[in-house]
């Protein structure tokens, strides 16, 4: 099975640098690693230009920046994919060591798979900003709010593992989530009717559920950090919100503004 893990980014490449660094240090790498760039500047360019020795199959998919579209750039990203299962996280984002590894481990025909994230303080975050090293395992335990669930791995847990085959998808987090590329294929991916900030990706994996895909919702494992930043503007989001409702009332499962466009 190739795995592919997808990135999203936009003109933040302070923090994409820290998120590139944790995939150099994964100890299963994963065969793919495409950035969806919603449009930066090009510092961003630079530094996955930069990135590209010590990543394999490092790609950047890019498009005009239009405000925010991260639902157009994720479709991008996963048609440009020749992998067949796909992790997505962000550019905030720290992987622990064993991310790809624990995904290749749990990923499960006919299931998507969701994580969680840890908050790091602003305090913290500023540091590893300006000093371009990850945090230390000190570091993590003294700023963030520890939590054993979330943020110790231990296999031997993995078997209390929640897997849910109906009912609502709120909950996955965008940021730490997992899927084979065949099963959001087959409801035409992301819907790119999300435009602004929203929750596109509860969205896609309702419509997941809603064509028969369950959500496996892992603990103790696919560890993952997430940088401190002011809460993004929101001025779309009731739309978006009811976008989201829409989905789960009507059991929606094909978007025609999706990844192939079928109008
Ligand atoms: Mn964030």
């Amino acid at each position: 099975m190739k795995i592919c893990l997808i990135i999203t980014t936009y003109n933040w490449p302070e923090a994409l640098e820290l998120s590139l660094q944790s995939i150099v240090r994964q100890k299963k790498q994963p065969d793919e690693v495409i950035i969806a760039d919603d449009g930066s500047r090009q510092e961003t360019r630079d530094l996955i230009n930069s990135y590209k020795s010590k990543i394999k199959n490092l790609k950047h998919a890019w498009h005009e920046d239009t405000g925010y579209q991260r639902a157009k750039i994720l479709n991008k990203s996963i048609m440009m994919s020749e992998s067949d299962f796909i992790i997505t996280t962000d550019q905030d984002c720290i992987l622990d060591k064993n991310f790809i590894l624990d995904y290749s481990l749990q990923a499960e025909e006919g299931f998507y798979i969701s994580g969680y994230r840890i908050n790091l303080r602003e305090r913290l975050t500023k540091r590893l900003v300006r000093r371009k090293r990850l945090p230390n395992l000190h570091e993590i335990f003294v700023e963030t709010k520890w939590n054993v669930k979330h943020q110790i791995r231990a296999r031997f847990m993995w078997n209390r593992t929640n897997r849910y085959i109906s009912g609502s998808s709120n909950g996955t987090y965008g940021c730490n989530m997992g899927f084979f590329k065949k099963d959001v294929m087959a409801i035409n991916g992301y819907n790119e009717d999300f435009v602004g900030w929203g929750p596109e990706d509860s969205e896609m994996t309702q419509r997941l559920m809603n064509n028969g895909i369950g959500w496996k919702r892992v603990y103790y494992s696919a560890i993952l950090y997430h940088m401190y930043h002011p809460i993004l503007c929101r001025k779309n989001a009731d739309f978006n919100i009811m976008l989201l409702r829409k989905a789960f009332k009507e059991k929606i499962i094909f978007v025609p503004n999706g990844i192939l466009k079928t109008a």
